[in-house]
């Protein structure tokens, strides 16, 4: 029996929603083999500024990491994205949690369900067997580098940093992997133009030598936004920065079905954080409609990666899968040949689940 404390830290928009049937199937899990899991939630993004002006109030934080694991929903609201001048926005809570809880490995599985190929417009033979494993950096890159204005505020930068060390521990992750699965590393970057991207492949050339068992392609990132659509079945583990990896798996997403089926989990130095790739969603919230799979994939993610629970991890996506199966959808994964009555909401869905 396990017991473990998970705090839950829904956040914005639809994040509220999802991260509901999330817990609920955590908490199915620990009725059905017998763990106990006790929960507290914590504040972030738009929420906590409108409480307490802060995006991560350190009371979140310190709650963060005196928990077992966390599962998190969105961040972000329509409001801060068209006020450029805003000074304090939801997403500095995000990347402040990344960068405070040292979680610097994000995994974003890219996992197709049988059932949903041809739910996207990427046809079905182009897609089948696609299954894919990204590690996006997290706490690098041009989102954690200089920024600012000079010339009298008509000059904006964003600085992109890699340290040696950064890649390494990113690289070695992800090669890991690639020799738990089929041994096949692509890294992504854009060695011919920046030299950040430079420093970063000599370092994953670096450790490629100690993984000889791993073939390792080296691609550009135009190249690889090409080939993710034309040629899905050609990746198994993908390694890439934060900014890169940020744009690509959300366009990878399309080979999934949808952005509502993209699990990620967030690991490095403590407590591992566990969300949807999506975002807080504010033109469906409150509406019922929000796909919540990914977030109960994320949680099937917190049980195998945080508690080592690889049996129950699998009956979660067993259950998404047997529910895909019966034919039960969301709108977004819905086509037009779904019968409408087996549309559901956001709720009906995860009771399915
Ligand atoms: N659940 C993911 C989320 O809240 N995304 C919103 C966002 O601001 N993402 C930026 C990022 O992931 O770097």
């Amino acid at each position: 029996m396990a017991k473990k404390h998970i705090l839950i830290v829904p956040g914005d928009g639809i994040g509220q929603e999802v991260t509901a049937v999330g817990k609920k199937v955590l908490d199915k899990i620990a009725a059905r083999f017998n763990h106990e899991f006790t929960y507290d939630e914590a504040l972030i993004g738009h929420v906590a500024i409108e409480a307490t002006g802060d995006p991560l109030p350190a009371e979140s934080l310190e709650k963060m990491k005196n928990s077992d694991a966390v599962l998190f929903g969105a961040v972000g609201h329509p409001k801060y994205d068209n006020d450029p001048s805003a000074k304090v926005r939801p997403e500095q809570g995000l990347l402040k949690m990344r960068k405070e809880l040292g979680l610097y490995a994000n995994l974003r599985p890219i996992k197709l369900f049988d059932e949903l190929l041809g739910a996207s417009s990427i046809k079905p033979e182009i897609l089948k067997g696609a299954d894919i494993l990204f590690f996006r950096e997290l706490t690098g890159d041009i989102y954690f580098g200089e920024k600012g204005r000079k010339n009298n505020g008509d000059t904006a930068y964003d600085v992109a940093e890699y340290s040696r060390y950064e890649v390494q521990r990113i690289g070695r992750k992800a090669f890991d992997a690639a020799r738990t699965r089929r041994k096949k590393l692509v890294s992504v970057d854009k060695a011919n133009v920046l030299e950040s991207s430079r420093l970063w492949r000599e370092e994953i050339q670096k450790l490629a030598l100690e993984y000889p068992d791993v073939e390792v392609e080296y691609q550009f990132v135009d190249a690889t936004a090409m080939i993710l659509i034309k040629e899905p079945t050609r990746f198994d583990v993908v390694v890439t920065a934060n900014l890169f990896g940020d744009i690509l798996t959300d366009e990878a997403s399309q080979i999934a079905g949808s952005m509502g089926m993209l699990a990620s989990a967030s690991i490095g130095d403590g407590t591992g954080v566990y969300e949807p790739i999506h975002g807080s969603a504010h033109d469906i919230t409150g509406k019922g409609l929000a796909n919540p799979m990914a977030s109960v994939l994320s949680a099937a993610l917190l049980l195998d990666i945080s508690f080592g629970l690889k049996e129950e991890s699998e009956a979660v996506i067993s259950a998404v899968d047997q529910v895909l199966k019966k034919g039960y959808r969301t709108r977004d994964i819905a086509n037009a040949d779904t019968d409408p009555s087996m549309i559901l909401g956001t709720d009906a869905i995860g009771e399915e689940i």
